[in-house]
């Protein structure tokens, strides 16, 4: 519609489906799977699906499952019933608070989730795509043996384990507002990962109080893998201006010292301003610069979704990296499609509602230049220790 075409000499592939999008996490909890079907349609509407190889996510098998999670605890996840509204029993494994409660169909939407994220990194293993996108995924911090945070398999740790399989070394970047807990633990005895997480740190008052700087990777004598974590503790509102820089920095040090074969990017859009639990003002552009540059670097790269609580600018979010991935951006109508299904979510933000504009309370900046020069000046320090 937009004259959109494949573009020459690299492919970009897509995994999702509606199956997914249909599950609730309950009323008032923040995680909606409905924000997938936002973003799709937003994605359609622009016809950048004719420029992409689109596949039907299907459900990861018990066996994929068990690269990473423990058996107990999948048989559990599978088996756990809905609590009814006066049943106060905890399960184990995390399940069934507030924060990952267990709902109709949950043992499906894992699945599904991480089929899409290992079809995604096979094609990547395989050479049959350039850049290879899951919006569905990106739930960094479930453990081996325990749900957190809305994420209840750890489809990005599940992904890295089948780019290992072909490639030497995995560079791990995580732009969501939230410490990539776990899978920096999961590899945090490897030296064939570097994990890179920014995110909002000022001590143990944000979930999941974990990410400080000096959080470098196990010291112990002989461990392989000290040194290859690495965290940016950022403050409340922080800018695209200081955020893309340290993205770039930061990056560009990582792979002179590290090397990578492929990237794995968790795109998690909570990092921007107006995001419901949310604390930075990065906007659509600055995000999207993160994802423009890791595409510029030409290696394999998987692109995974995450957080990202204010429906509308995921989408939006979601949208422009997905015509950053295919090349189209710089062609695309600013203005949103008219026939776009769910055009209401979009108009009440600017007169005229565009892909790029979103409305953030726009939040002081607590970091000062210092102390982003001085997190740099650090982690160059760490970089050192690091050798391919
Ligand atoms: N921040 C935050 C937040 N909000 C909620 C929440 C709110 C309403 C509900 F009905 C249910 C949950 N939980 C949290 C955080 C978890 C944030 C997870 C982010 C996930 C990700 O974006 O990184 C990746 C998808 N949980 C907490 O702060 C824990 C509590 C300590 C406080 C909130 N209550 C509800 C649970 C315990
Ligand atoms: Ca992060
Ligand atoms: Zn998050």
């Amino acid at each position: 519609r937009n004259g959109i075409t494949r573009p020459k000499g690299w492919t970009v592939s897509w995994h999702s489906n509606p199956a997914i999008e249909k599950h609730h996490f309950g009323h008032s909890h923040p995680m909606k799977p409905w924000r997938l079907t936002l973003s799709k349609s937003l994605i359609m509407s622009y016809g950048m699906h004719a420029a992409m190889d689109t596949y039907e996510s299907r459900v990861a098998t018990r066996e994929e499952l068990e690269d990473f999670h423990s058996e107990d605890y999948l048989d559990f996840l599978k088996t756990a019933k809905v609590a009814l509204p006066d049943d106060t029993e905890v399960m184990p494994y995390n399940l069934g608070g507030s924060d990952c409660p267990v709902f109709d169909g949950l043992f499906t939407y894992c699945s599904m989730y991480a089929g899409a994220s290992i079809d995604a990194a096979r094609k990547l293993a395989n050479e049959e795509a350039d850049i290879a996108v899951n919006w569905s995924g990106g739930l960094h911090h479930a453990k081996k043996a325990e749900a957190s945070g809305f994420c209840y398999v750890n489809d990005i740790v599940l992904a890295i384990l089948q780019l290992l399989r072909k490639m030497p070394r995995v560079l791990y970047i995580d732009i969501d507002v939230h410490h990539g807990d776990g899978v920096e633990e999961a590899f945090w005895s490897s030296d064939r990962v570097l994990t890179l997480s920014m995110h909002k740190y000022d001590g143990m008052n944000f979930f999941p109080g974990t990410g400080d700087l000096d959080r470098t990777g196990p010291i112990d004598e002989g461990n392989p893998g000290a040194h290859h974590a690495i965290n940016v503790p950022l403050l409340d509102g922080i800018d695209d201006e200081q955020y893309v820089w340290l993205f770039k920095t930061i990056v560009g040090m990582c792979l002179e010292q590290f090397r990578p074969s492929a990237i794995v990017l968790q795109c998690g859009a909570d990092s921007l301003a107006g995001d419901r639990l949310g604390r930075f003002n990065v906007q659509v552009q600055g995000h999207g610069a993160c994802i423009a540059f890791c595409k510029s670097l030409g290696l394999p790269l998987l692109l995974v979704g995450g957080g990202g609580y204010t429906p509308r600018n995921v989408a939006r979010a979601w949208a422009h990296e997905t015509s950053i991935a295919i090349g189209c951006d710089a062609t695309l109508d600013p203005i949103i499609p008219d026939h776009t299904p769910f055009k209401e979510y979009f108009r009440y933000d600017t007169i005229f509602p565009t892909l790029e504009q979103i409305l953030g309370d726009p939040r002081p900046n607590r970091n000062s230049a210092k102390r982003v020069n001085d997190i740099v000046q650090s982690i160059r320090e760490q970089l050192r220790m690091v050798n391919f």
